[in-house]
């Protein structure tokens, strides 16, 4: 009900029924749309795909050209505004509070491509970019990860966080599980807790995918 002129197109949601503890989703913003926070509670992640968006939050309003993004803590009031349209990825999580004495997490503004990237494992070919504070007042964390052709992850990787993934650039292959799946630009991935995952580029340019992963809460009190 908060985007108006908007299609919302929900990729991952908690109604799935298998334990998932936030949503992702596109808002395919028309000429003119607008968008309101979301309910008490929740925090919204925000990152542009195509267009531009104006944030007006605590007084001041932001640009968030293509690859802009912004995180907005729950409670924290704001508007979204794409002019000439916009497609945006959201992800929003219920905020999960933090041991006592722990700072609340800020607003946080920047763009990927000025971020500056690690290599993964020493990989010149495999660069993470970590779009969130690695702080743990944070309970979860955006990046980035880009492979060359022919780069992989180094290892199957099974952890007790879940994923959201959008395929931002490029193909390649992904595990999951046992099995195999081709994905390309648009793609979106829902990876369970302890979902076996591995994924290898193919094609002849950098594949890029955006990644959502829960972080720095106790796993016992995650239900
Ligand atoms: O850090 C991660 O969990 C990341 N390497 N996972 C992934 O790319 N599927
Ligand atoms: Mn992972």
């Amino acid at each position: 009900a908060e985007w108006k002129n908007t299609s919302c197109v929900v990729h991952i949601a908690p109604v799935m029924g298998l334990g998932t503890r936030f949503t992702q989703f596109t808002a395919e913003m028309g000429a003119g749309a607008e968008a309101s926070a979301p309910p008490a509670g929740i925090q919204r992640f925000v990152f542009v795909l195509d267009g531009e968006v104006e944030l007006r939050v605590n007084g001041e309003t932001h640009r968030l050209a293509e690859y802009g993004y912004a995180y907005l803590p729950a409670g924290t009031d704001h508007s979204l505004c794409a002019q000439g349209g916009a497609r945006v990825s959201v992800f929003e999580k219920k905020f999960h509070e933090q041991a006592a004495g722990l700072p609340a997490p800020q607003v946080v503004l920047g763009n990927e491509r000025q971020i500056t990237g690690t290599e993964f494992e020493g990989d010149p070919g495999l660069i993470a970019r970590k779009l969130l504070p690695d702080e743990p007042s944070f309970d979860f964390m955006v990046t980035t990860m880009s492979y060359a052709p022919g780069a992989t992850l180094p290892y199957v990787e099974i952890h007790y966080m879940e994923h959201g993934l959008l395929m931002l650039e490029g193909e390649g292959i992904y595990r999951l599980g046992e099995r195999y799946f081709q994905v390309t630009r648009g793609d979106v991935i829902w990876m369970g807790a302890h979902c076996p995952q591995w994924y290898g580029a193919l094609g002849k340019q950098w594949s890029k995918y955006l990644l959502y992963k829960d972080m720095n809460r106790h796993p016992l009190e995650l239900r």
